[in-house]
């Protein structure tokens, strides 16, 4: 019994901490991003006493924004750890990110005491977690009792991979941490999660629809969006993409799960396909925003198309445009059942699929001298060829990309050759995510990683450096100081203070880095650049780059400038 110790020696006791770790390593949860404080600075200690990797942060959105993505990297749920009421809702918004993106995450927070909590008596830090963190996740529990932690993190892990992956909330209330119950029955309550993410396959009818309407297009383009990367069944989304002989593109961070130099990759002919395709298949993709809902001039409208769609939720079928052949199952299943259906296949017809290539190719042959520019003070093409010839060389490198101008050129520049190696700002775009995501993407992988920032989007989490050196990370982070958001040259007309979206010009972030003991370097040139770069992953020291980019690069919120609302008051 929970508090029990008087017929117990204290070796025959375990207690709330113990069985909280013991439920985690149980289930193979290794890695833990944090930051300390009232109740949980002994578990950080204790999980890290007995072999867990803790990683202690300045702010909880990044050690939030580190599961999210490990969560992602891993098919596992990230963990994040973080104390009661400001710590948890610091944490939240990466939950809610994680949530959105569908990866899978958990949160736990220790929280203040239910006696006191609920009749509002004025605990420390006190809030009503639960209820806060209910709708902006997939699932949250409490765990009230010791006896109870093996269901409560079983629950958790269940709820964050299976189905649609997504962000679980766990609440841990200080009391629970100090529990004890005998040893061998806090064990035998422990649950080892059997099949945590079940396999879901499509029925033969959906199936057969599905290759028959395939069949049917003379003009198919296939979309594989970040669902497929993390879905990790990357040679079976290989062999489907090249039996089927369709032209593809790729979502932002679904890059690379084909090599981007792959002969059916339409990304250069982005605007083509989705205007003249006559079928597009999605594979872990959604029509949300990011691809204009499905609808519009550039779908071609009126012309109509028609979709199929791979995706493990029911109620993403019909989202913004009906689809003819859903298949609601998991995409390795699916994609298994498709190509078993495959053999002999007829490729599309050559006229569709040659007109892409020729436009692929027309358009990179007109982007390859921007690359190569020299210039000084530079642009953003000038600086990104140089990346773009760096991660060639590199292919195991991660790319974690965030900001505005910077994200959408790195995107289209950039090429990725393998999957799950291009890291951004996800379906809300999200400022902020840069930091956290280097970490974890260093701690999950071990492999070097390339941070491209926007000097605004980098001041989100920028005190992370200090965390990259803490624990000697192979991150090298580039600025793309353009002394500003979107661009450094905005004023305020009364002439008072400086414009909204200024910075200090040529803010010296190098200097930051250098304050902890990393290495940062000034670059004002290309050259200077990729020398800096290319050092960095040969001697995988924290470094940080600060290339300066002129401050009128840059346009309005970059590709996206059409989504902001006008006023109709002429400008002063
Ligand atoms: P992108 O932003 O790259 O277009 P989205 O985040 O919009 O990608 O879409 C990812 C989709 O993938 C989600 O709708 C999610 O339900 C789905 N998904 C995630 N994992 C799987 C999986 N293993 N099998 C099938 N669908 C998946
Ligand atoms: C959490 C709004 C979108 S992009 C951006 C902001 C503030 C910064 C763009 O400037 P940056 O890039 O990074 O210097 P560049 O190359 O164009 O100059 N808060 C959050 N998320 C978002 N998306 C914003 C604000 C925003
Ligand atoms: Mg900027």
């Amino acid at each position: 019994m929970a508090n029990d110790q008087s017929t117990e020696t204290t070796q025959d006791l375990t207690d709330g901490f113990h069985l909280l770790i013991d439920a985690l390593k149980l289930n193979g949860i290794e890695n833990i991003y944090h930051v300390p404080g009232i109740p949980v600075t002994d578990l950080g200690r204790m999980m890290q006493a007995e072999g867990m990797r803790v990683v202690s942060f300045r702010h909880e959105s990044n050690a939030g924004n580190a599961a999210a993505i490990a969560g992602y990297l891993t098919k596992k749920p990230g963990v994040c750890l973080t104390v009661s009421a400001p710590g948890f809702l610091n944490g939240l918004v990466s939950l809610s990110h994680a949530t959105t993106n569908c990866w899978p995450m958990i949160l736990i927070s220790g929280s203040s005491e239910r006696e006191i909590v609920d009749l509002q008596k004025g605990d420390y830090e006190e809030m009503d977690q639960l209820a806060v963190a209910k709708p902006l996740c997939k699932a949250a529990y409490r765990i009230l009792h010791a006896e109870d932690i093996g269901v409560g993190v079983a629950r958790a892990i269940r709820a964050a991979v299976s189905g649609r992956p997504g962000g679980v909330y766990l609440d841990v209330p200080a009391s629970l941490l100090g529990q004890t119950m005998e040893a061998a029955k806090g064990a035998q309550s422990l649950i080892e999660v059997v099949d945590p993410a079940p396999a879901q396959l499509p029925g033969p009818k959906a199936i057969d629809r599905a290759i028959d309407v395939l069949k049917g297009a003379k003009k198919p383009l296939i979309i594989l969006g970040k669902g497929a990367a993390y879905a990790q069944c990357d040679g079976l989304v290989k062999d489907f993409v090249e039996k089927s002989g369709a032209p593809y593109i790729a979502m932002s961070m679904a890059k690379g799960l084909l090599p981007d130099d792959h002969a059916q990759y339409a990304g250069a002919a982005r605007s083509l396909v989705l205007k003249e395709s006559d079928c597009v298949m999605l594979i872990g993709a959604r029509l949300n925003w990011l691809l204009s809902h499905g609808k519009g001039k550039q779908w071609g409208e009126p012309f109509t198309k028609k979709f199929i769609h791979i995706d493990i939720d029911p109620k993403e079928m019909d989202s913004n445009q009906p689809i003819d052949a859903p298949l609601v199952g998991d995409i390795e299943s699916t994609l298994g059942l498709l190509v078993d259906k495959m053999d002999g296949w007829s490729k599309p017809p050559a006229d569709w699929t040659d007109a892409v290539q020729a436009k692929s190719a027309s358009n990179v042959e007109r982007m390859a001298p921007k690359l190569m520019n020299n210039n000084v003070p530079m642009d953003f093409h000038g600086a990104l060829g140089r990346l773009k010839s760096i991660f060639k060389d590199n292919p195991d490198a991660i790319l974690v990309n965030e900001g505005a101008n910077t994200l959408d050129f790195a995107r289209s520049v950039i090429d990725m050759s393998k999957p799950r190696k291009r890291l951004d700002v996800g379906t809300w775009g999200v400022m902020g995510i840069g930091m956290g995501t280097a970490v974890a993407a260093a701690v999950e992988t071990g492999q070097p990683v390339v941070c491209v920032e926007g000097d605004s989007a980098f001041g989100f989490s920028g005190m992370e450096v200090e965390t990259i050196c803490r624990y000697n990370l192979p991150i090298c982070v580039v600025i793309f100081n353009n002394s500003g958001i979107y661009r450094g040259t905005d004023t305020d007309p009364t002439g008072r203070d400086p414009g909204t979206t200024v910075f200090v010009p040529e803010a010296k972030y190098d200097m930051m880095m250098q304050a902890f003991g990393g290495e940062g370097v000034l670059a004002r040139s290309p050259d200077d650049l990729e020398r800096a770069v290319r050092d960095a992953i040969k001697s995988g020291k924290p470094t940080l780059v600060n290339a300066i980019i002129d401050p009128q690069a840059g346009t309005e919120s970059g590709r996206i400038g059409n989504l902001n609302p006008q006023s109709v008051v002429s400008k002063k």
